[in-house]
């Protein structure tokens, strides 16, 4: 695209932003797109009508899903305030801990909770916005550092490293690590997660409205629809590098270790939900797709140009809204020893729907897809305690183990 166009885009873009009002849904946490209006920005336009584009491969298409009844879910602490995070501190295997979407983070053991840090003054827990994602250092045993990943009161993104301390009015902020300004209030990723070491990953959305409005994840220059890494520190200079880019919403993503790569679930926006495999440690950031495609079906106010050198990746797995729900939520790959016939399989499920279901990694893709008779309603997130078993979060106020 020509330099001018190029600036009158972005002056229309900006414009329109100016004007321009979103509705959030009355849903808690409407991450999926269902309720959102299409507006078109004025005098935006696709690049290029004639560009050609790829044709998607089978596994970005809705599968049929076979039945399973492998596990069951059970209450395990009740009575959160839109508990979105749920996950484990390294060394701490007596603990689980969950954070609230208003910025509150508690250690649940044994059936009681304790709060043990709060950023509630800091964030405004509205729609899509508040604490959203939450990332303990590998050495926090020693160190008791943590990561959080949330939205400030203006709504804009942040990413801050934290200290805990003996009492939560103790715990202290040690730096800010990314500043992100959002254009809308949706769309703001949040998921935090440690890799090898101390390379912390941090997922954003595309910035929210509806059909990217500023072709954002296809545009380099821009952070957002994007997953970033870098390498967390008390001191000195931090540098974020991409790691991927045309992603919509990464509302939820995962580490695997053993396989070197990221688990996304990418939100949808009108027709399909999709979990992506993205390979870590090659040369150039892949691109997921998103604005010019959803899921492998066009998104025909987008635009039809793929940009950048990243190679394309396809969805590995994919659902139609519908019966099946209207926005994914990614999970984990079960490394738990109770439940065997989950054993190895990736757990991801949908928050408008509450459905479950797990995929066995197969080659760079998935073998076939086992919906699950367990279900979670208003399923906002997976995590796993230091042995590997996993639990869910429900925007109702319940943290649920899956359980043989
Ligand atoms: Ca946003
Ligand atoms: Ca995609």
């Amino acid at each position: 695209m020509p330099a001018s166009a190029s600036a009158r885009r972005r002056q229309l873009a900006r414009a329109w932003r100016r004007t321009a009002t979103v509705s959030l849904g009355a849903m808690l946490l409407a991450f999926a797109a269902a309720a959102e209006a299409r507006p078109v920005p004025p005098g935006v336009v696709a690049t290029s009508q004639a560009a050609a584009l790829p044709t998607p491969p089978e596994s970005a298409q809705p599968q049929p899903a076979g039945p399973g009844r492998t596990f069951a879910v059970k209450s395990f602490a009740r009575g959160f305030k839109a508990p979105l995070w749920v996950g484990h501190a390294p060394g701490d295997s007596a603990g689980v801990w969950v954070a609230q979407q208003n910025g509150q983070l508690y250690r649940v053991r044994s059936g009681k909770r304790i709060l043990k840090l709060s950023i509630a003054s800091r964030t405004k827990a509205e729609g899509e916005q508040g604490l959203l994602g939450v990332a303990f250092l590998p050495d926090y045993a020693k160190s008791k550092l943590l990561v959080l990943s949330s939205t400030n009161k203006a709504g804009d993104s942040r990413v801050e490293l934290w200290k805990m301390g003996s009492s939560a009015k103790r715990a202290r902020l040690v730096r800010t690590l990314l500043r992100v300004k959002q254009p809308f209030s949706n769309h703001n990723g949040g998921n935090v997660i440690f890799g090898a070491g101390n390379t912390l990953y941090f997922g954003l959305g595309d910035g929210g409205s509806a059909d990217d409005p500023n072709r954002v994840a296809q545009t380099e220059s821009s952070i957002l629809g994007k997953i970033v890494r870098t390498t967390v520190s008390t001191s000195g200079t931090i540098r974020w590098l991409d790691v991927a880019y045309g992603l919509r919403n990464p509302w939820r993503f995962w580490f695997d270790k053993g396989r070197n790569e990221l688990w996304v679930g990418d939100v949808g926006q009108n027709a399909i939900e999709e979990v992506d495999r993205i390979p870590l440690g090659e040369s150039k950031a892949p691109n997921l797709g998103w604005s010019v495609f959803e899921g492998g079906q066009r998104d025909t106010a987008g635009d039809d140009a793929l940009s950048g050198d990243g190679r394309l990746i396809w969805p590995v797995a994919a659902y139609r809204h519908g019966d099946d729900g209207c926005s994914i939520t990614g999970g984990e790959i079960y490394s738990g020893t109770k439940i065997g016939a989950l054993k190895g399989r990736y757990v991801y499920g949908d928050f408008c729907s509450g459905r479950l279901w797990s995929v066995e990694p197969k080659g760079d893709g998935v073998g076939p897809i086992r919906r699950e008779a367990a279900s979670v309603p208003q399923l906002t997130s997976f995590g796993s305690d230091t042995d590997g078993e996993l639990y869910a979060t429900s925007g109702s106020g319940t943290v649920y183990k899956l359980t043989k």
